[in-house]
């Protein structure tokens, strides 16, 4: 039986504003969802997304209705742990609510993991890796600060791939920032761009020949959700990597994008496609087709990110790396030993379930009353 299903908003700023084509960030408000059993269990789980309702579907007031109103009392009705069922019914009787669903299947994920005493990754499937590398974003909407940030990430041996969030400002304008920050960084940098789907097809025909052109590796999202007919053109036009951010909303739209050829990257998310096996789904259908894989955030705190790893470390290909940094854009630490970043890469726990440990306290301190 499940005791209790509690939703909490964990409000922390951010290191500096995170500038994007949808939002600017100055605060992540963190959804966390923790689910206690009978038998004194406790598993956690995240549903944050970014800018309110500028980024996905789902907000975090509106992940905390659903969960309170329809989730907690559909799982209070259920009898014994089987997760498999428990997923089922969710499905049969909760339409959309993608983020909440992630949360929900990772805190059930974490449960059953511990009851095993098996790290999260085993139960979906096994890992092949023992840690992900991560690039850092540059998003301070000033060129020097950016060039200053990546360099000292660099020397730090933090990050050496970046991506720089565009879209808000003329196309010849960002593409002077990016080849400006490119010239600075040199070769062996990888400097990858995310449009947030801000250009016109034609935008971004200009945009994409100009970054290419100037040794940018990959380009994320250049046009509208739906616009899979432009993605396919501009996948099939350039040579540099185009990858689906936001018009990949899971398994079934991966399988849309890969038969239309519409990306040659998939950026998987854990709460963009439903949960964690769904996103393992994703990857599966990406590798059928052939498309190469990345790991994507949504700037989610320490227990979406970690759970994002355990599922991009079961991933046969992780081509493109991953971007799970959100905890290090953050000011205050919620676990009680923060995750471990070095050497350009996060380290995967190998304790039973998650593998994190939260500090309540902080938490209590910090969450929207
Ligand atoms: C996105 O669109 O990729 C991921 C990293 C970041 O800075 O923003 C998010 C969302
Ligand atoms: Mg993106």
């Amino acid at each position: 039986m499940y005791k209790s299903i509690e939703t909490l908003l964990v409000e922390i700023p951010t290191i500096r504003p995170h500038k994007m084509a949808v939002a600017t960030m100055q605060t992540q408000t963190l959804v966390l969802i923790k689910i206690t059993t009978a038998d004194g269990f406790i598993g956690w789980g995240e549903a944050t997304t970014i800018g309110g309702l500028g980024y996905g579907e789902e907000s975090p007031e509106s992940v905390k209705t659903n969960i309170e109103q329809y989730f907690s009392p559909l799982l209070k009705t259920l009898d014994g742990f089987n997760v498999a069922q428990t997923l089922k019914i969710i499905q049969q009787n909760i339409n959309g609510n993608r983020f909440a669903k992630c949360a929900i299947q990772t805190a059930l994920l974490d449960i059953q993991a511990q009851r095993l005493g098996l790290p999260l990754s085993e139960v979906l499937g096994g890992r092949l890796r023992d840690s992900v590398p991560v690039l850092w974003v540059l998003a301070s909407g000033n060129t020097e600060k950016d060039i200053a940030e990546a360099q000292k990430m660099v020397e730090l041996k933090r990050h050496n791939i970046f991506k720089l969030k565009i879209g808000s400002r003329p196309v010849e304008q960002d593409v002077e920032h990016v080849l400006a920050i490119k010239k600075a960084l040199g070769k062996d940098v990888s400097i990858r761009v995310d449009v947030n789907r801000a250009w016109s097809e034609l935008n971004a025909i200009k945009g994409i020949q100009m970054l290419q052109d100037g040794g940018v590796d990959l380009i994320e999202q250049p046009c509208a959700i739906h616009n899979i007919d432009a993605m396919q053109r501009l996948t099939r036009k350039f040579d540099i990597a185009i990858m689906a951010d936001e018009s990949l909303t899971g398994p079934q739209s991966a399988y849309c994008l890969a038969k239309t050829n519409a990306a040659s990257v998939f950026a998987v998310k854990i709460a963009q496609s439903g949960g964690l096996i769904e996103a393992c789904d994703v990857a599966k259908v990406a590798n059928l087709a052939g498309i190469d894989l990345y790991g994507g955030t949504m700037l989610e705190g320490p227990v979406g990110t970690i759970a994002s790893a355990h599922a991009f470390s079961t991933f046969s290909n992780l081509a493109a790396g991953t971007e799970l940094f959100g905890p290090l854009l953050l000011t205050e630490e919620i676990l009680k030993t923060p995750l471990q970043y070095g050497n350009f890469e996060l380290k995967i726990p190998t304790g039973p379930g998650l593998g994190i440990e939260l500090d309540q306290d902080k938490i209590d301190n910090l969450r929207r009353q």
